[in-house]
């Protein structure tokens, strides 16, 4: 499994020992971008990219919750972030070109699907989009329920990829832990974003909350974690 740590949801007062204890052992970050329109929050920025930046050479994937994705797009592309995720529901009309201008830019485009987003949606340009996000839970904070239901997208998706002989990355966001792990690890997405309630937010300092997280990880699903995959 590939996992991908939620930066909104680290100790700020850490970011540097959280970041290079992580740096080993995950395989990218990922960075909620809000305009306070899209989901009543604002949190990180293309800004806050380019500090990680500083510390961390791992990919950085930027998940946007924004009304405007053209304008956060170039943004993203001035600040070379490796993955820039656009919300399915704001890009009809804009998505074939915020494709092109994040390819042109020699980065991968992803798109997210909210809860109540089906897949049909992004059918126009499933084949030219580098990974597709299934949120597991409400867009916006950390902290909220976990939809069961938005499972059988991960499933549907791989079976599309399957069939159509297409290559995208499927992620999962949203309260990856203990009393999840095993669900969604039966849904087999490729990126697990953890965040909160699986990782940060378990013990006071980053070594003891990600022992805590294999721990929980093994007992729930019964396979083996070496440094985020299968053994
Ligand atoms: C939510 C955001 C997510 C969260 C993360 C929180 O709007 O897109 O990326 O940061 O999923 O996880 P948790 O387990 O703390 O609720
Ligand atoms: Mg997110």
């Amino acid at each position: 499994i590939q996992l991908s740590p939620s930066l909104m949801t680290m100790d700020l007062d850490q970011f540097k020992e959280e970041i290079t204890f992580l740096d080993g052992k995950v395989n990218s970050y990922h960075v909620d971008i809000m305009d306070g329109h899209f989901v009543p929050n604002i949190t990180l920025s293309p800004w806050f990219i380019e500090q990680v930046r500083k510390v961390s050479s791992l990919p950085l994937s930027a998940h946007m919750m924004v009304t405007d994705a053209p304008v956060w797009v170039k943004k993203l592309i001035d600040v070379k972030c490796d993955y820039i995720c656009f919300p399915s529901e704001v890009a009809n009309g804009v998505a074939f070109s915020m494709i092109d201008d994040i390819h042109a830019a020699g980065l991968k485009a992803g798109v997210v699907l909210n809860p109540e987003t089906q897949i049909d949606i992004i059918k126009p340009y499933i084949d030219v989009i580098d990974k597709i996000t299934v949120m597991t839970i409400d867009p916006g904070f950390a902290g909220q329920k976990f939809l069961a239901g938005t499972l059988s997208k991960i499933v549907e998706l791989r079976r599309i990829r399957e069939e159509s002989d297409l290559s995208y990355e499927i992620e999962m966001d949203g309260s990856t832990n203990l009393k999840h792990w095993k669900m969604i690890s039966d849904a087999n997405p490729d990126v697990y974003v953890i965040g909160r309630s699986g990782l940060f937010g378990l013990t006071d300092n980053i070594e003891d909350s990600w022992s805590q997280m294999v721990e929980e990880y093994e007992q729930t699903t019964g396979y083996r974690f070496d440094n985020g995959k299968y053994q």
